[in-house]
């Protein structure tokens, strides 16, 4: 038997992009249904980015979701670059004027969203399978999903939103040859760790090492992240814990500061891959975050470019749905890819100045480090990394 019902717009993902799509539309009075195939625990637990734009911050603040953000998020005002080395601080605030950035864990967003949405009444239907979307030629698209008791659902919506992530349904359930996809595969892959140890720096430490790329993040003060460059085909089976301290203080360790190692409670391996498909539409089904772009995390855009998405897609659905103005959703497509665009070229820019690409050779090498120079010795160059990285596109949402 299958079950019918109607809803506004059937979200598929409970990531960061569906969730808050979720949240948003409520505020304007409009009803979603949210399916997710994983379980709430594993959605909560999923380790992933770790650091938000200044933007992203203000508009979670403004929709009501900063409140855990303020208490425990850490906001810092620049980065370190380390090559050849030697350690320099970019500052952002000055170079910005002001621009700032924050830490504050994905799961804890996650954690913050689901809380929020479940609190208001909210439909959000974990661990579903065969998730199908259909009839996209119509006004009417559907949504069918079987759901953990193994009753099947068939959702009629006015709007289906693909937040399904890189390996969803909704981006391959677009009519065949309407999706271009732009793609760049990296010849390296990241090492990641969650560590309990307080930090041992007070702002991120991207470093070049002739070994490879590492990064010193954070979770709080009382937890590190922090990442290897690693070949792309690499197995975690070959990184003991003890040799995965001893690379990051091959690679990170400067005279003068050492690497405070502790117990290591989770590591992964994730590939690094730039990839934008568009349009991110087909009529009333549109793709945001993952489900329609990848960016490397060197530039630590993925999640950012997520939460921006939603926020313009809120407002094209309600244009759609409550005025009956179509504008702002056949522009939804070409407004998020400009931002995209920057975010990918950004990502790409971070990535190949910072990893040793096993192809390359002594010419790669030097450009890498001249460029690198470059950054931290005119202010016009550290500025466009500044303004980048902290984000430039105003997002706007009105309380
Ligand atoms: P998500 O988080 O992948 O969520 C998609 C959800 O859809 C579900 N799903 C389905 N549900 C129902 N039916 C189906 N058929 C389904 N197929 C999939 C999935 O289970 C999942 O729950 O996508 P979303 O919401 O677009 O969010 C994107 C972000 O997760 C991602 O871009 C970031 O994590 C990327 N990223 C970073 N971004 C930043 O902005 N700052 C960072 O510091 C940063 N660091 C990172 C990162 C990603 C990393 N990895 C592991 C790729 C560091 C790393 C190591
Ligand atoms: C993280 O905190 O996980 C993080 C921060 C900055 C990046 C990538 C990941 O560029």
């Amino acid at each position: 038997m299958t079950v019918t019902s109607r809803t506004q717009v059937g979200i598929v993902g409970a990531g960061p992009a569906g969730l808050l799509l979720s949240h948003l539309l409520a505020l304007r009075g409009i009803d979603s249904i949210v399916v997710e195939n994983r379980s709430r625990a594993y959605c909560e637990a999923r380790q992933r980015a770790g650091l938000l734009e200044a933007g992203t911050v203000e508009l979670l603040r403004t929709v009501g979701l900063g409140e855990r953000m303020d208490a425990e998020g850490l906001e810092h005002g620049g980065i370190y670059l380390q090559f050849q080395g030697e350690r320099h601080h970019l500052d952002f605030r000055d170079l910005t004027g002001g621009r700032w950035v924050t830490i504050y864990a994905q799961t804890e967003i996650v954690k913050d969203l689901i809380q929020a949405r479940l609190a208001a009444g909210a439909t959000i239907e974990f661990e579903v399978s065969d998730t199908e979307v259909g009839e996209l030629d119509t006004e009417r698209p559907v949504l069918r999903f079987t759901d953990a008791r193994g009753t099947r659902h068939e959702v009629t919506c006015d709007a289906i939103a693909g937040c399904d992530g890189f390996h969803g349904i909704c981006r391959d359930s677009m009519p065949p040859g309407l999706v271009q996809v732009a793609e760049r595969e990296y010849p390296y892959s990241w090492l990641g760790i969650l560590a309990s140890v307080p930090p041992s720096t007070d702002e991120l430490i991207y470093c070049r090492h002739e070994d490879g790329f590492a990064l010193h993040t954070m979770r709080t003060p009382q937890v590190s992240r922090l990442y290897l460059q690693v070949p792309a085909d690499e197995v975690i089976d070959h990184w003991s814990d003890d040799r995965i301290w001893a690379e990051l203080k091959h690679r990170l360790e400067v005279p003068g500061w050492e690497l405070k190692d502790g117990h290591i409670s989770e590591k992964a391996i994730s590939p690094m891959r730039s990839f934008v498909a568009s349009p991110m539409r087909y009529r009333r089904l549109f793709l945001a975050g993952d489900a329609a772009h990848i960016v490397p995390p060197t530039g630590a855009k993925g999640l950012n470019l997520a939460l921006a998405d939603v926020t313009v897609l809120a407002k094209a659905l309600t244009s759609l749905l409550k005025d009956g103005q179509a504008g702002p959703a056949d522009a939804y497509s070409d407004t998020s890819l400009s931002r995209v665009w920057r975010a990918t070229h950004f990502s790409w820019w971070m990535t190949s100045m910072l990893h040793v690409d096993p192809q390359s050779d002594r010419f790669g090498a030097e450009l890498q480090l001249s460029q690198l120079r470059y950054v931290i010795s005119s202010r016009a160059a550290a500025t466009t990394l500044a303004e980048n990285y902290t984000g430039y596109f105003p997002l706007t949402w009105k309380a």
